[in-house]
């Protein structure tokens, strides 16, 4: 019988760091570099490294390396070549023509990853946008140097690959096009999230450096089927299921794409949409590999990234998850963020606390709401002023409507006013 499945693609990895960076970085993105090669259905044939004095400008890594580079692809029948960087377009071009093979840097593996998850419209010109933009700077390097014809395959799958050649305006038009159309989805989202927010569920939002189990956690807390695998990136458009508190009182827990290091700055742009969940939610429950020996430099990656979201003011739970396969528990617990919680989404342990510690951190929670107070008795407006900060009043013929201000705790002796 004729073997009709697509062999993968053979891939070489080359680490990068200047003298200066920490090996055990390298070391780490390496890794993880791996792992992204391989939830890009490719396989890792072959390691290697280079620690540089400093780069070199027309093909990164120096001579040496270039050889042994090509020397390995022979020796292993690789198509690929991946460095863990950012290359310019000419630096790739450079490469590949002297080592004989696809040369891909680890921004266009992550948008290549990114492209074959897309599923939604949303997420489809997300990433497509992405990949433009990322395109674009490359586009004109490689259009300086003489274009070059691109094999496919990982690093130039995806929405945006028959573009490649698209000459600089119409990559331009096609940009500004997707840019308006995503802002026509954000619109429909933000009046999606507003009604949300207006029906007084408050928003509990799912954020994590990527395979730290929020997929896990989500479906566990809901009893949802939302795809979790030990692969980076399992998720990118955003899920929202509903969760009830321990008060009996609802709530909705969003579950998005998770964070790495080194994102590639395209893609947090263009994936703006899908941030404001996040940075749109009324809570933030950060979740942590527990049992990740980088989780240190992870957490970091979050918040930084938290940070850029605009996202890092909110209240934010920090749940260690995967517990079940730490050891040293009580070594680790000293260094935790507060609040935390030690948590398995897999054995369901710590859940319980975890939900009890949602529950208190809504009830200080101060929203917006719109209150109809009849107006045949004005001291209601005194005394709600004193609950809450009034930020408008409208009066009507019966009611005052009126748009407060007001903790979660309040707003409970006021709830006969909702409109
Ligand atoms: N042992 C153990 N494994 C877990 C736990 N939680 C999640 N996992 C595993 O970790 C892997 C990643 O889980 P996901 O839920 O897909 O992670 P995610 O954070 O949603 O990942 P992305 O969507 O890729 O960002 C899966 O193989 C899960 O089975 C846990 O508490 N214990
Ligand atoms: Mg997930």
């Amino acid at each position: 019988m004729l073997d009709l499945t697509p062999r993968p693609e053979r891939a070489i990895l080359v680490g990068v760091a200047v003298k200066s960076d920490d090996p055990r970085l390298m070391e780490q993105s390496l890794d993880e570099l791996a792992h992204l090669t391989e939830t890009a259905g490719a396989v890792v044939v072959g390691v290697t490294s280079q620690r540089l004095e400093r780069i070199v400008p027309a093909t990164f890594i120096g001579s040496g390396k270039i050889q042994e580079v090509a020397r390995l692809k022979d020796e292993t029948q690789a198509s690929t070549i991946i460095l863990d960087t950012r290359l310019s377009g000419v630096q790739s071009r450079n490469l590949q023509e002297l080592i004989g093979a696809k040369v891909i840097d680890r921004t266009q593996l992550i948008l290549d990853i990114f492209a074959s998850r897309a599923q939604t419209r949303e997420g489809k010109l997300q990433v497509e946008l992405a990949l433009l933009r990322d395109q674009l700077p490359r586009l004109i390097g490689e259009a300086l140097a003489g274009l070059s014809k691109q094999a496919g395959g990982i690093g130039t799958r995806g929405p945006g690959e028959t573009k490649l050649e698209m000459d600089r305006r119409r990559i331009y038009t096609r940009i500004s096009h997707l840019e308006k159309e995503l802002d026509s989805v954000r619109k429909t989202r933000d009046q999606h999230r507003k009604r949300r927010h207006s029906s007084r569920v408050p928003i509990v939002a799912l954020a994590g450096y990527t395979n730290s189990g929020k997929s896990t956690l989500l479906n566990r807390l809901t009893k949802s089927h939302v795809l979790s695998e030990d692969k980076l990136f399992a998720t990118l458009d955003p899920t929202t299921r509903k969760i009830r508190l321990p008060s009996g009182r609802p709530a909705v827990l969003t579950d998005t794409v998770g964070f790495i290091n080194n994102l590639p700055h395209t893609l947090v742009e263009a994936f703006k949409a899908t941030f404001e969940e996040i940075s749109e939610s009324d809570l933030i429950i950060h979740v942590h590999d527990a049992a990740n020996p980088f989780e240190s430099l992870h957490t970091k990656v979050v918040t930084d990234l938290l940070k850029d979201i605009q996202a890092h003011e909110k209240p934010i739970i920090h749940a260690y998850n995967k517990i079940d396969l730490v050891t040293d528990l009580s070594e680790r617990t000293a260094q935790r963020i507060v609040p935390f919680v030690n948590i398995s989404a897999t054995t369901g342990k710590g859940l319980d606390s975890l939900l009890e510690l949602i529950g208190q951190s809504l009830v200080t929670m101060t929203q917006t709401v719109e209150l109809y107070l009849p107006s045949n008795d004005p001291s209601l407006v005194y005394k709600l002023a004193r609950d809450g900060k009034i930020l408008k009043q409208e009066a009507g013929a019966h009611v005052i409507k009126c748009q407060v201000q007001i903790s979660e705790e309040a707003l409970q002796r006021w709830s006969q006013y909702i409109g």
